[in-house]
């Protein structure tokens, strides 16, 4: 057999129960996906919220769906309104939810309707610290991310903060189920590395699926 160097493998990986690596699971989306992407930004462009604690974020953010994750000076929250605009967030686009849905189900959790995607665009350096998503209603339904563009390596941490997290790099492509068990385990992102890649440029992108009312 001639190996195909240049396709990458369809895996799943058990990262810990309840969280499950679709490598390369996104890819036969990309076209769709890419493109309803471009048209959410059109819509509600990404910015960099402010921290409660008055400091600007590194990862630029914005929202798709009934509701948005924001943060400012008054706390982090769910939002129907784009604070930006003060209009509705662009609704989920179809291929958004499709994919997040077909996820969910692969890794085991059937009937994820997610109402909410935060787009997280980080540039060169940009980075997330270690903290628990914990402002949503339902932590029974799972958390879909997908990650495309440049490579990033994703830190996994225990349910303490203080447990050692476990280094997951995920590149272009890549989506990753967190449920169950594993829904309120600690994570962050490290800073992302300078480099180009052929359909996003300079960044990373990241889509994070969420159940929040
Ligand atoms: C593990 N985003 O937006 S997604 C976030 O790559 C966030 O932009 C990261 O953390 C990013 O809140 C990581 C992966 C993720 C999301 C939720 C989780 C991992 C998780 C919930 C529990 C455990
Ligand atoms: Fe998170």
């Amino acid at each position: 057999m001639i190996p195909n160097l240049f396709e990458r493998e369809l895996r799943d990986v058990s990262l810990a129960p309840g969280a499950v690596l679709l490598s390369g699971f996104a890819r036969s989306f990309e076209e769709p996906l890419v493109a309803a992407l471009h048209r959410v930004v059109e819509l509600a462009p990404f910015r960099h919220m402010l921290t409660p604690g008055g400091r600007r974020m590194s990862v630029a953010m914005t929202n798709c769906g009934a509701v948005g994750w924001v943060t400012d000076r008054t706390g982090y929250r769910y939002d129907a309104r784009d604070p930006g605009s003060g209009r509705l967030w662009p609704p989920m686009p179809d291929v958004f939810g499709d994919l997040a849905t077909q996820s969910a189900e692969r890794a085991g959790f059937g009937g994820f309707a997610p109402d909410a995607c935060l787009i997280n665009r980080y540039e060169p350096g940009a980075r997330l610290s270690l903290h628990r998503d914990k402002d949503e209603e339902d932590f029974e339904a799972p958390i879909v991310s997908v990650s495309l563009g440049l490579p990033a390596v994703f830190l996994f941490g225990g349910t303490a903060r203080a447990d050692t997290p476990r280094r997951v790099p995920l590149t272009h492509g890549d989506v990753v189920v967190w449920g169950g068990p594993s829904r309120l385990r600690y994570h962050g992102v490290l800073p992302i590395e300078a480099g180009d890649h052929p359909l996003m440029g300079g960044c990373r992108i990241n889509l994070t699926f969420r159940k929040a009312a």
